[in-house]
C-alpha cells in the first residue's frame, strides 16, 4: 500500500477543533455550539405527533389526548406529516430538474451554455419519441427543454422516463396506482390530501409518499441528472482529492455550494481564464483555487475534477480556515449560518438564487441569460477581497486525499467491460457486473447516499459501514455527502483496493477502480436508478431480486425522504440510520418497514446502531442471492 492511509474520523474531528478555536478568537458561532441549545429535542416533533395544519391546533397526542381537535388519530398526523417531509424534497429535487431545462431551453453555440453532449440528447430525443434526423443541435435541445418542461404538468400520462424500468416495474406500479404522474401533480396532489379535513388513512398517505417519490426519482431528478449531462458533459473518472486541505493559502480561494451546476460550472470557467489569473496575481495572489461544498461540489468534481472542501458539516470549516474569499450558494442545504459566520472573516457570503436568500449575504442574481456577466463579477469580487485577508486568523488544515470520480452509469458500463472474459460483446450492457455478481466475486451492491447529522458522529456511519462492506466484497457506489466522506477519508483512492475482500480486490484492479464509486450529487441518484434497472433487464431478474440495497445512515434532508421513498418503490430494500419522525404511529412504522413491501416489493429498516445496520446489510445481500441460487 505504500504510504497510503486512511484518514480517520478523529483527525477529522481534530482539525474541526483547530478550527473552532479561530473561530472562538472572532466571536464564530458554529453547529456544535447550538446542537447544544437545541437538545434534548420536541419529543411531540421527534415522533411526528403535533399536527400544526390548521389554526386549532397545534394538537399533540397523547395516551390522554389521543386524537386532535378535528378527531384525527396519531396515525393520520404521522403520515401526513411524513407526507409533506417526502413532498417537500421531491419539489425541491424537481425544481432544481426544471432550472436545468431552462438552462438547457436557453443553450446557444454562441452562448455561455452550450450542449456539450450532443450524443446523449439524440438518445435520450430518440427514446421520447422525438425526431432527430437532420435537425440541427440546438433545435433539438429546445424541442427537448420543452418537452422535459411538459413533464412537470402534463395532463394525461405518466413520467417519460419510467418506461426505463422493467416491464414488470412498470405493471407494478401501475397495478398499485403508485406509477408517476405529471411532477408538478404529485407534489400539488400531496399536499392537498395533506390538508385539513382531506386524508387520514395512512395507506393512502404513504402510498402517495412513494408516488410523488418516484415522480422524483424517475421525474424530476432523472431531468435533473440527464439535462445537465447533457448541457455539461458526462462524467467519466477524473482524478481530484478531498478535504480542507485542498484550499491553498497562497490563492485566492472560492468556494462553491449549493446543488446547481449551472452557476458554479460558469464560476470554475471564469476562474480558469487566463485574464482572471492574471488579475489574481495582481492582488498579490498566486492563483485562484475553486473548491466545493455538498452537491454543487459533484457536480463540478465529477465533470471537472475541481476538488472537495468538504461535506454538509463542513460547510461552516470552509470559512473558518481564514482563506476563504468567497462562498458562492446557489439552493439547498446551505446554512443560514454563514452569512454571521462570513462577517467574522473577510468572506464574502454570496447568494445567487431567488430561490435561497438569506441575511447577511450579497445577492447576485444569477440566470442562464446574465451567466457569463455575473460570474465573472463574482470571481472578481472574489480576487478584490484576498487583500482584506487577516494572516493572523488563516490556518487550513493539512488534510486531503486522491480520489478517482465521474462514475456515470455509462462509465461505469465502460470500465466494468474489462474485468470479465466473456467472449460475447458486451460493450454497453451491464453483463459483465452480473457475471462478477453471479460468480460470487462480488456478493451484491451497496448504494450510500445522504448527508450528514449531528445526531450520528459525522461521517463515521458512511466510512465504517463502507469499509466493512469493501471488506466483504460488496461494491458501493455512493452519492452525495456520503461520497464526499468517502472521498475525504480516501476511499475513493485506488489504492484503497488493499481494504477491500479478495473478489472486489480483483475487479479492482483489473477495471483499475476504486472500491467506492462516486456516482454524483444527491439528484444522480437517478443514475443508481438507471444502472439497477439495465441490471435487472440484462439478468432477467426482477429489481427486487437483485443483491443490491440503498442505505442512508447520517441523512438529514426532506429531499432524503423523497429519495428513500423512491429507491424503496423502485424494489431496493433501503437501510436509514436516522428515524423519519415516524416512531409515535405503530401503524406508519409498520407500513413502511413492512407493509409496502406488498406494494413494490421492497421496504425500509431503521437501525441506529451502525454495526447492526452494516450487519443487516449484508444479510439482506445474502438472502437475496439465496433467493435467486447464486
Ligand atoms: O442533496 S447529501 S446534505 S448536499 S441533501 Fe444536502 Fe444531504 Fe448533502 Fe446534496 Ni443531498
Ligand atoms: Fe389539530 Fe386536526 Fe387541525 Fe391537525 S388538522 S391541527 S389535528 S384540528
Amino acid at each position: 500500500m505504500g504510504d497510503f492511509k486512511l484518514t480517520t474520523v478523529e483527525e477529522f474531528e481534530a482539525a474541526t477543533e483547530r478550527l473552532l478555536e479561530t473561530g472562538k478568537k472572532v466571536g464564530a458561532d458554529a453547529w456544535q455550539y447550538r446542537v447544544k441549545n437545541q437538545t434534548p429535542h420536541c419529543k411531540f416533533g421527534e415522533q411526528g405527533i403535533c399536527c400544526r395544519i390548521c389554526s386549532m391546533g397545534p394538537c399533540r397526542i397523547t395516551p390522554k389526548a389521543p386524537r386532535g381537535i378535528c378527531g384525527c388519530d396519531v396515525h393520520g398526523i404521522v403520515a401526513r406529516n411524513y407526507l409533506k417531509f417526502t413532498a417537500g424534497g421531491a419539489a425541491t429535487h424537481s425544481d432544481h430538474g426544471r432550472e436545468i431545462c431552462h438552462t438547457l431551453y436557453c443553450t446557444d453555440p454562441n452562448g455561455a451554455y452550450k450542449v456539450k453532449d450532443p450524443e446523449k440528447l439524440i438518445r435520450i430525443a430518440k427514446e421520447w419519441g422525438v425526431e432527430t434526423e437532420g435537425k440541427d443541435i440546438y433545435d433539438l435541445a429546445h424541442e427537448m427543454a420543452l418537452k422535459a418542461l411538459e413533464e412537470y404538468g402534463k395532463p394525461f400520462g405518466n413520467q417519460n422516463f419510467i418506461k426505463r424500468t422493467p416491464q414488470h416495474t412498470q405493471d407494478l406500479w401501475k397495478a398499485q396506482e403508485v406509477a408517476p404522474r405529471a411532477i408538478d401533480r404529485e407534489v400539488s396532489s400531496s399536499l392537498h390530501m395533506t390538508h385539513m379535513g382531506c386524508s387520514s388513512k395512512p395507506e393512502a398517505l404513504i402510498r402517495q409518499s412513494l408516488r410523488v417519490g418516484l415522480a422524483d426519482g424517475w421525474g424530476g431528478s432523472m431531468a435533473g441528472t440527464e439535462f445537465s449531462d447533457v448541457l455539461f458533459g458526462t462524467p467519466k473518472p477524473i482524478d481530484t482529492e478531498a478535504n480542507l486541505g485542498v484550499m491553498n493559502a497562497e490563492n485566492v480561494n472560492i468556494v462553491v455550494h449549493g446543488h446547481d451546476p449551472s452557476l458554479s460550472e460558469m464560476v470554475c470557467e471564469y476562474a480558469d481564464d487566463p485574464e482572471m489569473i492574471a488579475y489574481a496575481k495582481e492582488m498579490g495572489a498566486k492563483g485562484i483555487t475553486v473548491s466545493g461544498v455538498c452537491c454543487t461540489s459533484n457536480e463540478v468534481a465529477m465533470r471537472r475534477g475541481i476538488p472537495m472542501a468538504g461535506n454538509f458539516l463542513q460547510q461552516e470549516n470552509v470559512v473558518l480556515t481564514g482563506a476563504c474569499e468567497a462562498i458562492v450558494v446557489d439552493v439547498q442545504c446551505i446554512f443560514p449560518a454563514l452569512g454571521p459566520l462570513s462577517k467574522c472573516f473577510h468572506t464574502k457570503f454570496i447568494t445567487t438564487s431567488p430561490i435561497a436568500q438569506m441575511p447577511d449575504s450579497e445577492f447576485i442574481q444569477f440566470s442562464p441569460e446574465n451567466a457569463d456577466e455575473n460570474a465573472k463579477a463574482i470571481v472578481k469580487l472574489a480576487i478584490e477581497n484576498f487583500k482584506n485577508r487577516k494572516p493572523e486568523l488563516v490556518h487550513i488544515p493539512d488534510m486531503k486525499q486522491k480520489a478517482t470520480v465521474g462514475y456515470s452509469l455509462e462509465a461505469i458500463v465502460k470500465v466494468l467491460d474489462g474485468v470479465t472474459n466473456s467472449q460475447v460483446d458486451t460493450l454497453g450492457t451491464t453483463k459483465p457486473l452480473i457475471e462478477c455478481i453471479t460468480s460470487g466475486v462480488l456478493r451484491g451492491a451497496v448504494a450510500m447516499v445522504g448527508c450528514n447529522n449531528p445526531k450520528v458522529r459525522p461521517d463515521t456511519a458512511h466510512i465504517e459501514l463502507m469499509k466493512k462492506l469493501i471488506a466483504n466484497d460488496i461494491i458501493v457506489v455512493a452519492s452525495g455527502c456520503s461520497a464526499q466522506a468517502a472521498a475525504k477519508a480516501g476511499l475513493m483512492d485506488k489504492r484503497a483496493k488493499d481494504l477491500c475482500g479478495a473478489g472486489l480486490k480483483r475487479v479492482c484492479e483489473l477495471a483499475d477502480i476504486p472500491p467506492v464509486l462516486h456516482m454524483g450529487s444527491c439528484v444522480d441518484i437517478s443514475r443508481m436508478m438507471n444502472l439497477v434497472a439495465e441490471l435487472a433487464k440484462d439478468s432477467g431478474l426482477n429489481i427486487s431480486q437483485l443483491p443490491v440495497v440503498g442505505c442512508a445512515p447520517e441523512w438529514m434532508s426532506e429531499k432524503a425522504v423523497s429519495i428513500g421513498n423512491y429507491v424503496v418503490a423502485t424494489g431496493i430494500d433501503t437501510f436509514l440510520g436516522v428515524d423519519p419522525y415516524v416512531s409515535g404511529s405503530s401503524e406508519v412504522a409498520e407500513l413502511l418497514t413492512g407493509g409496502i413491501r406488498d406494494w413494490v416489493e421492497a421496504a425500509y429498516t431503521v437501525e441506529t446502531d451502525i454495526e447492526k445496520l452494516v450487519d443487516k446489510m449484508i444479510d439482506r445481500i445474502e438472502e437475496k442471492r439465496a433467493a435467486i441460487g447464486i
